[in-house]
């Protein structure tokens, strides 16, 4: 009966909510960060949701993808999977970061297919009465562990679009140890990122021992996005081997890795030289890197999140969980499938504690000690507040952003900004 069913209308809402004014190896956030909302709707009227990236080339993509899901039962994810790999393409032209994946319009057709991977969990979930976690063979952990995702920022945005945050400026040691201080007592994290390649890596490194010394004993991680030429992550790998859990993208490329490898003691971690299979492979037979962040936008969904975790069981890869600025659905969508992968060795990232806003019934998604509980209702267990999804894609329409750039926004600060990379 449930299998009778069809996906009648898929809807897809671009949003915008206030986002910081973080720094990282591109330059600076923009005051608003996009995002898309997909709902897929079906034949019983019951209603499907996902959330995934809201640049214009996705949602291009997503609107060109939209037929293809129509007329699929929500069990049909297999034929979905063929039909949007078949038919979405790249889209020439997108503003595209080395250091964020999800910005990579090679990756469009698995960006889709991911959107719609949960969306349509979601329905047969609530068809079922069924968390999706079950439909992915249920939980090993019932908690899953996010990690504090600490950022070198300035106090307010250079066009001063809306009040600043509560968080203020971070540039130093003790600004960043403040930083942390306050995202520990809010939420109770356990372990520590750090995302850099924005200041001197002298500079940086001071942050992480100032951090160590502040936190002993929290596993504590640093990710300058490949922002370090590989003489000077060879330079930090003394002073950090003794502070850091892993060392995450300091240096360009998988050549650059590897060779960084041979003088560090940490564990190397990526999500920008293993960004697909066939980097996986020739990542894997490195021996490089160690630990992997997945990413369920960009690799294709939450099955084959799971697929990535045996594979890195396979090769003794260590595995965690890559974000970008998010609500609430991306971040039940990841609990759930962490949720459900035994493999999972260290806490994943979030962006969640950057944002405000919230496009969920019963607003922003709590942490308990540093972690998300998985959901036991049907579905997701989340629904859509319409008069926020309404109100935030008011701010998309107003907002004049379509597209991410942090360069852009960093020449407003400083127009000889070049965005050269490896910067230091
Ligand atoms: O939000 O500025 C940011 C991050 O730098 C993001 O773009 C990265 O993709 O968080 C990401 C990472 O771990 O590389
Ligand atoms: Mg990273």
């Amino acid at each position: 009966m449930a299998r009778e069913l069809r996906i009648t209308a898929v809807r897809v809402t671009p949003i915008a909510f206030r986002d910081g004014p973080l720094l990282n190896a591109a330059g600076i956030h923009e005051p608003w960060a996009l995002r898309a909302i997909v709902e897929l709707e079906s034949s019983d009227g019951r209603v499907g949701i996902a959330e995934t990236y809201g640049d214009a080339p996705m949602l291009r993509a997503l609107e060109q993808a939209a037929p293809l899901a129509t007329g699929l039962s929500p069990f049909d994810l297999n034929r979905m999977e063929a039909r949007v790999h078949a038919s979405i393409r790249p889209a020439p032209g997108a503003v595209e970061f080395e250091l964020a994946p999800g910005s990579h319009s090679a990756k469009n057709a698995a960006k889709v297919a991911s959107a719609f991977e949960v969306a349509m969990l979601d329905l047969q979930g609530q068809l079922l009465g069924a968390p999706v976690v079950a439909l992915l063979g249920g939980p090993v952990r019932d908690r899953v562990p996010y990690s504090a995702y600490l950022f070198f920022k300035h106090a307010e945005h250079i066009e001063r679009p809306y009040a600043p945050d509560a968080w203020g400026e971070a540039h130093t040691p003790a600004q960043i140890v403040a930083q942390a201080r306050r995202m520990i007592e809010l939420y109770g994290f356990r372990s520590i990122k750090l995302k850099g390649g924005v200041f001197e890596p002298a500079h940086e490194v001071e942050c992480m021992r100032a951090l160590h010394a502040a936190f002993p004993g929290l596993p504590l991680r640093l990710d300058p996005n490949a922002n370090w030429s590989l003489a000077a992550s060879i330079a930090a790998a003394p002073a950090l081997d003794e502070v850091l859990e892993y060392y995450e993208d300091p240096t360009p490329g998988l050549a650059g890795m590897a060779e960084l490898a041979k003088h560090t003691k940490l564990p190397l971690a990526t999500n920008m030289v293993i960004t697909t299979l066939d980097e996986f492979r020739r990542g894997a037979e490195s021996g490089a890197v160690k630990v992997l962040l997945s990413d369920h936008h960009y690799w294709g969904g939450l099955r084959v999140t799971q697929t990535l975790a045996r594979m890195c069981a396979l090769w003794d890869l260590g595995m965690s969980m890559h974000s970008n600025s998010h609500l609430g659905t991306s971040l039940i969508a990841m609990t759930h499938v962490a949720a459900s992968i035994p493999n999972l060795t260290y806490a994943c990232d979030t962006h969640y504690p950057w944002q405000e806003e919230e496009v969920i019934e019963g607003g922003r998604i709590r942490f308990e000690d540093g972690a998300v509980r998985v959901p036991d209702g049907p579905g997701l267990g989340v629904t859509l507040d319409r008069a926020k999804l309404a109100e935030l894609h008011a701010q998309y329409l107003a907002c004049g952003l379509r597209q991410r750039d942090d360069l852009a926004q960093m020449k407003k600060y400083d127009p000889t900004f070049t965005g050269r990379t490896p910067r230091f």
